[in-house]
């Protein structure tokens, strides 16, 4: 196989003021890359994995921008659609100096929202091991919410692992479209990763205990919940496994952890698992669920997305202690 994971989904350019401060005051902007499915692609990248993102970006600077960052950070990007007839989707974050940022979405008929069935290609898929989906990109527009399905069952008859990460996005869709179709996708996964908000808009608050089970009764082989400060918790049939948050300082921006949790979770997951060996999950859980937390953890100490993500050698130096400069 040359590819581990597939993915698909929008990126945007995200810009944000410079000087930080009030996006109505702010004169200057700085600009950056993010889309929660090209954050797991690059997270997984630094991991050792090959990645393949796919996606509709405009024929105009903004998507020269996002095909020339992510290529340069190792990911396939070579089967994405250019789209002169529509834009590239942008979005303004706003650090407001106290908690986590707002963000104001320009996207709406960008050339990601025309994603569609009509699109796939069976050469997305050829020499993938693994598709990875988020709940953001059947928001998008009906005509890629019909893509994301027509994408799982095809990873699904070609015997492909799936995962899939809810990423409600309230400022898309409208509550019930919403919880009905994220719904919808969780039979056709095997890993599903929520957050606690996420666990809770789906199946309603209910206590730690009975969370993961009432998700896999829906299908998945294993869920991994993300509880923030509080670590993270798996389940497989008959095991459930906690992880204590990876200790860092507080965080300055919690944008993309999920994101990077996805990644270190599905790198140690990719590493044994196939649907020919169906123990293995149990296995895997407890090392998945901190290599999450610890990805989850370190990107949290940097602005935007992705940026803060470590490579496995980092990783190992982190794990080891090392602590002097590099010189
Ligand atoms: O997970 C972070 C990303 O989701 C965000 O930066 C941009 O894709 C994005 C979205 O739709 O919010």
């Amino acid at each position: 196989m040359d590819i581990d994971v597939v993915t698909v989904g929008e990126t945007m350019v995200s810009f944000q003021p410079s000087p930080e401060g009030p996006l109505a005051y702010s004169a200057g902007v700085t600009w950056s890359v993010a889309g929660a499915e090209s954050n797991v692609a690059i997270g997984l990248t630094r991991m050792g994995k090959r990645a393949r993102w796919i996606s509709r970006l405009g024929a105009d600077p903004f998507g020269d921008i996002i095909a020339r960052m992510l290529a340069g950070e190792g990911v396939d990007t070579a089967l994405v659609i250019r789209d002169p007839a529509a834009p590239t989707g942008v979005f303004f974050r706003e650090y407001r100096g106290y908690g986590e940022p707002h963000f104001y979405y320009y996207r709406r008929g960008s050339a990601a929202s025309r994603l569609a069935p009509a699109d796939f290609r069976d050469e997305w898929l050829e020499g993938a091991r693994h598709l990875h989906v988020t709940g953001i990109t059947p928001a998008l527009s009906a005509s890629a919410s019909e893509l994301v399905l027509l994408l799982m069952h095809k990873a699904r008859d070609r015997g492909m692992t799936i995962s899939f990460d809810p990423n409600l996005r309230r400022k898309l869709w409208d509550e019930q479209t919403a919880r009905a179709t994220l719904l919808e996708m969780i039979p056709l996964c095997d890993v599903f990763l929520p957050g606690m908000e996420e666990a809770d808009f789906l199946v309603g608050e209910k206590p730690l205990e009975e969370c993961g089970p009432s998700f896999l009764r829906m299908g998945p082989q294993v869920v991994a919940l993300k509880m923030g400060a509080e670590g993270s918790a798996g389940w497989v049939q008959g095991h459930t496994a906690r992880a204590a948050a990876f200790a860092v300082p507080p965080p300055v921006d919690c944008t993309g952890a999920g994101d990077a949790f996805a990644a270190g979770f599905l790198s140690v997951f990719l590493d044994q698992c196939d649907r020919s060996r169906p123990d293995t999950p149990r296995d895997l859980l407890q090392p998945a669920l901190e290599r999450g937390n610890m990805l989850g953890a370190l990107v949290t100490r940097h602005r935007r997305d992705w940026e803060g993500l470590p490579t496995l050698q980092e990783l190992e130096q982190i794990r080891a202690g090392v602590r002097r400069a590099q010189r």
